[in-house]
């Protein structure tokens, strides 16, 4: 393990992509001077009336990243950024990029336990948000971390505004290099606290620039920034990342709800944009009812959690657009459907991986290899996933094979043709509609209520969001509801995503063998209480 805490490709890998052609020694802070060059007065970023060109937004980036520098921000600090989707996501990110200082991507639905620990992890310099967004105020977690500076895009209260960041650049910056690391994205995780993701310029790039090639970007696409920006997908499958390296338009949306973002979608004349399946399901309901011309969406790409044949067989006759299913993961790997690929694969299968250096294991519980077409664990390597988290070395050891293949915890099969289906998981995690649950982390939390004695938290099917959170609980004293534990857990200062839907008290846990709880068969005996329950209303 190198000092920066990030596990590093063996030397042999590095070389081989390096010849391959796959990491350029290109930065994102060049790539955005370049465009700024090749592209300076096409419009990079469209926010309600602000309208910024690339020489806008570089010299924007430019200025921020001096301000950085004279409040002592530098090379290899982290600075958490939790913004929602507005045009100066991009101005500090792009900041940070051109002195080397890494973001910290947090989603604007974490909460003060999430950040604090962020913070505290990742021993950051600063920490960078909006005053108010969707009605909470980020300035109360502001007061609750310790780092040395919080910036404010707004009213900034009792911290430093935002707008004094940018300063006169006095001369040249000297910027990162290639190889080191650009950022820490956040894993969807399945242990008590979340996961980092260290992820080089090098590395990153090559899959912003693959992907924005597969989904054949160029100047004139306009991209609907609909997920939260800080995202994986939205960032950089191609996300904004690929369209700001092809020259396009980037368009945040405040919110993806239909009505906004079809509004958003005619006045801009989007071309393309990325929404989780159960986004997809409420565009398409609203698409019926729209007034809104939708007809310059060429793209809808749908990733994040599985798009049921179903519902992806609808997304061409009623938005009138092409479908493209993106299964990926913040530590590498992203499979996409091909915009030429035939119905049936693009309907069917979660699409095959960017590069031919993308290799794809899928093995039994032993890790031996699987029969063709066989379900089995997918386990990766390649020129933009990860050898290791950050920081983490004794969980890298089980999350990484010895010879460096990252374990999805995804049960997939794969097509004749080399495409993937996702057929299940086998981490202990719930993903709820695209936005991922680490059990554990929960589990935890609710440990410490006083009328918790043991619990365990699974998925449930939902019909709309794939699935939902259960928590089965053993009580101590009088039983918790529902409404109560979700309260105990908001004032800890959780996302409001990650609170149980629903609780299920119970005497004791069924076991497995060796004696852990079956989180099997809890997962078997609340898709029978919901079945039921389904059953007596619709008196089948
Ligand atoms: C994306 O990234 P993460 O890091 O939030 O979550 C990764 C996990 C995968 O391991 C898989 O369990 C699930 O999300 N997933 C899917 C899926 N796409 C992601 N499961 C079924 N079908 C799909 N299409 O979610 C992400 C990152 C980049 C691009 C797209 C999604």
């Amino acid at each position: 393990m190198s000092d920066t805490g990030a596990p590093a490709w063996p030397e042999e890998f590095a070389a081989r992509y390096r010849e391959l052609g796959y990491w350029t020694g290109e930065t994102f802070g060049d790539m955005l001077a370049a465009r700024a060059r090749s592209h300076a007065s096409h419009v990079a970023i469209v926010d309600g009336d602000r309208r910024w060109t690339y020489a806008e937004l570089d010299e924007r980036a430019n200025r921020v990243a001096a301000g950085l520098r004279e409040r002592g921000v530098g090379h290899g600090d982290r600075v958490v950024v939790q913004l929602p989707n507005i045009a100066e996501f991009f101005e500090i990110v792009f900041g940070l990029f051109k002195i080397g200082a890494l973001p910290v991507f947090a989603l604007p639905a974490h909460r003060a336990a999430e950040i604090r620990y962020f913070c505290e992890f990742t021993e950051a310099a600063a920490y960078v948000i909006a005053d108010r967004h969707d009605g909470f105020d980020y300035r109360t977690i502001a007061g609750q971390v310790t780092v040395r500076h919080v910036f404010v895009v707004g009213d900034p209260g009792a911290f430093t505004p935002f707008d004094s960041l940018r300063r006169e650049p006095a001369g040249e910056i000297a910027g990162p290099v290639a190889s080191d690391l650009a950022f820490l994205q956040l894993s969807g995780g399945s242990t008590g606290v979340p996961k980092l993701i260290p992820r080089t310029h090098d590395d990153y790039l090559y899959s912003v620039r693959a992907s924005a090639e597969i989904c054949g970007l160029d100047e004139r696409s306009v991209y609907l920034v609909a997920l939260p920006a800080a995202h994986n997908f939205p960032l950089s499958s191609p996300g904004t990342l690929g369209v700001l390296y092809a020259g396009g338009t980037v368009v945040p949306a405040p919110t993806p709800a239909p009505d906004v973002a079809f509004r958003l979608i005619e006045a801009e004349r989007v071309t393309i944009t990325a929404v989780v399946p159960p986004l997809a399901l409420a565009w398409l309901d609203a698409a019926k009812r729209t007034t809104a011309d939708l007809s310059s969406l060429d793209v809808l790409q749908v990733g994040g959690a599985k798009f049921s044949e179903q519902a992806a067989r609808r997304v061409r006759p009623e938005l009138g657009c092409r479908l493209q299913q993106v299964f990926g993961m913040a530590e590498g790997l992203v499979n996409y459907t091909r915009l030429d690929d035939p119905e049936e694969i693009v309907t069917g299968t979660q699409g095959r991986p960017i590069s031919p250096d993308d290799e794809l294991r899928i093995v039994d519980d032993a890790d031996r290899d699987v029969p063709p077409g066989a379900t089995g664990h997918l386990l990766t390597r390649g020129p933009y996933t990860i050898r290791g988290y950050y920081r983490a070395a004794e969980h890298n050891a089980h999350a990484f094979t010895a010879d460096g293949f990252y374990r999805t915890g995804d049960l997939v099969r794969r097509t004749p043709a080399g495409y993937l289906v996702v057929e299940g998981r086998a981490k202990d995690q719930i993903n709820r509609g695209g936005e991922k649950i680490a059990a554990e982390e929960v589990e935890n939390h609710l440990l410490a209520h006083e009328s918790v004695h043991d619990v365990a938290v699974v998925s449930m099917p939902d019909e709309f969001l794939g699935e939902r959170t259960c928590a089965f609980v053993i009580p101590r004293g009088t039983p918790p509801k529902v409404s109560q534990l979700k309260a105990f857990l908001r004032d800890r200062g959780l996302a409001g995503y990650k609170l149980p839907d629903r609780v299920e008290v119970v005497a004791e846990f069924p076991m497995t063998g060796v004696g852990k709880v079956s989180k099997a068969e809890l997962r078997a005996e609340i898709s029978r209480v919901l079945a039921e329950r389904l059953a007596k209303r619709t008196g089948a």
